[in-house]
Order: C-alpha cells, then sequence, then structure tokens
C-alpha cells in the first residue's frame, strides 16, 4: 500500500476541553504525519455541504448546529495507508463501541460529541482535503 492523504477534523467538543495536542500526538505515535494543519470556525454552509451525505438523516441539523458551535482543527494526515489506518486510531463512530486505546473510546463524550472525523475513502479523502485546503497550505 502506497502513501496516503486523509481528511481529519478535531471537533468542537475537543476542542472545547483542549485535546488539540493529545489527539495530534495519537496521530503521530501511529505513523501519520501532520502534512497541514488549520484552526477554524467552520460556517453553517459550510458544515451542511460538507455533512450533505447525511442531510436526510434525523440527526443532521443538530450536527451541523453542532459543527459550528466552536473552533475545530482540520488536518491533513498522509502515511502509509492514512485513509484506513486513521480510522482505526478513531474508533468507532460511538464510543461505547469503541475499542481501547482509540481516540473515540478514550475521548469522545457521545455518539454525536466524538471528537474527531475521518474520511471513509480515498475519493472522499480527496475531496475533503479540497474542500478545506488549497495545495499551498499543504506540505508534505
Ligand atoms: P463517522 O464519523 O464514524 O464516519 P458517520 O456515520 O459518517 O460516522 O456520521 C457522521 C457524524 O454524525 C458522526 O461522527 C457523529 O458526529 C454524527 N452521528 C452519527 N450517528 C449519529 C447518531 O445516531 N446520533 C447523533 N449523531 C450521530
Ligand atoms: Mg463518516
Amino acid at each position: 500500500m502506497a502513501v496516503q492523504r486523509t481528511f481529519s477534523i478535531i471537533k468542537p467538543d475537543a476542542t472545547a476541553r483542549n485535546l488539540t495536542g493529545k489527539i495530534t500526538s495519537k496521530f503521530e505515535e501511529q505513523g501519520l504525519r501532520i502534512v497541514a494543519s488549520k484552526r477554524i470556525r467552520m460556517s453553517r454552509l459550510q458544515a451542511r455541504e460538507f455533512y450533505g451525505v447525511h442531510k436526510e438523516r434525523p440527526f443532521y441539523d443538530e450536527l451541523v448546529e453542532y459543527m459550528v458551535s466552536g473552533p475545530v482543527v482540520v488536518q491533513v494526515l498522509e502515511g502509509e495507508n492514512a485513509v484506513a489506518r486513521n480510522r482505526e486510531i478513531m474508533g468507532a463512530t460511538d464510543p461505547s463501541k469503541a475499542a481501547a486505546g482509540t481516540i473515540r473510546k478514550e475521548f469522545a463524550e457521545n455518539i454525536e460529541r466524538n471528537s474527531v472525523h475521518g474520511s471513509d475513502s480515498p475519493e472522499n479523502a480527496a475531496n475533503e482535503i479540497r474542500f478545506f485546503f488549497s495545495d499551498t497550505e499543504i506540505v508534505g
């Protein structure tokens, strides 16, 4: 498997609890390199578009409000098999089902306030990276 890039968000529940460094360490300790990173306040329009795939789900409006409720840190992670690797490091969506040692098991508050987003396929990773970063902001 070649070196790959994936997109990550440290979500508002985690920035509120000052966990940016601890979460970033999990990526670095497990072989992913942060090749782009910025702390932003997502607009409602951005959040609605970013999570557009979930717009028919009952939790969509609440999810959008949560994602704009505080700062987030958007990142590009690089490494071997980075998309799948990051999903392993994050753990299951529902922290009560996440494996020991994963970010969500250690830090998530509940199924919505689950501390991190990570792309679920290389195609989505490319689209999500382009949504938040220009090429010059990514330094590998
Ligand atoms: P993922 O983040 O593990 O890929 P998705 O199913 O893509 O999970 O859901 C996107 C986000 O929507 C989750 O990370 C979580 O913040 C929120 N979410 C997912 N399922 C629920 C739910 O049942 N109730 C409330 N929020 C949810
Ligand atoms: Mg998802």
